[in-house]
């Protein structure tokens, strides 16, 4: 057997997080096993090392320190979760994953992208996502939702060039491979978003049921 790998993208405040709960529910009404999880973390050694990340700090991090622990925490993610559910079928949906590496290590730190893709390889071996939704809006708009929610990470701390520059390299990765990318309008309301999910729907279940 070897399940779907979904997984869903985008800049801050996108609605990654309310949509992945959203298409679980639609998935699970199918009687599909559905898996939910995240990037960083997902197992208690990646949720250590996503606190690194995201904590605020004195000490600025080196862009390939940030780097290695993006990729420290996905090998960890892939051994204990990943891995072992595509493995008895099931459908994997997970807010980010390398996309988010090319993004913001690549796009927004400027790192090369032949670092990372030498990465991707070395921990990922051959294993890629079978479908990805980019959730696309303007940064002012995703910045400020992010805001209203208090307390900025370290990420979250960036200026509107680093953002500008995460979009940018999310919308190129997605335009160049349309078979596996699915750019949605996440500045829509919610419903609108989730209508655009919905229509989605049946190439996702044909893929799961292969
Ligand atoms: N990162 C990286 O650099 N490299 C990597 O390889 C990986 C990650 C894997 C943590 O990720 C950070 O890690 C992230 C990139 C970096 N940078 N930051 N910051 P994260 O996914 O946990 O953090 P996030 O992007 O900040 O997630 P988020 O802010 O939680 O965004 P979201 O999940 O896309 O949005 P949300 O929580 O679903 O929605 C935000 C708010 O907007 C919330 O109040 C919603 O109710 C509201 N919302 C959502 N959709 C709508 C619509 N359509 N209309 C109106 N309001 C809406």
């Amino acid at each position: 057997m070897s399940g779907l790998f979904i997984t869903l993208e985008g800049p801050e405040g996108a609605g990654k997080s309310t949509n992945r709960e959203y298409l679980a529910q639609r998935l699970r009404e199918q009687g599909l096993d559905v898996v939910l999880t995240r990037e960083p973390g997902g197992t208690p050694v990646a949720e250590q090392i996503r606190e690194l990340l995201l904590a605020p700090s004195d000490e600025s991090m080196a862009a390939d320190t940030e780097l290695l622990l993006m990729f420290a925490a996905r090998a960890q993610h892939l051994a204990k979760v990943i891995r072992p559910a595509l493995a008895r079928g099931a459908v994997v949906l997970c807010d980010r994953f390398t996309d988010a590496t090319y993004a913001y290590q690549g796009g927004g730190r400027g790192l090369p992208v032949e670092r990372i893709a030498m990465l991707e390889t070395f921990v990922q071996g051959d294993l890629r996502p079978d479908l990805t939704l980019v959730f696309d809006l303007p940064i002012e708009i995703g910045l400020s939702r992010a805001a209203a929610r208090g307390r900025l990470d370290r990420f979250e701390q960036e200026g509107t060039a680093f953002f500008e520059a995460v979009r940018h390299a999310y919308l190129a990765r997605a335009q160049a491979d349309p078979q596996r990318y699915s750019i949605l309008d996440a500045g829509q309301s919610l419903e609108a978003v989730q209508r655009d999910i919905d229509s989605l729907l049946p190439a996702m279940l044909e893929r799961a049921r292969g």
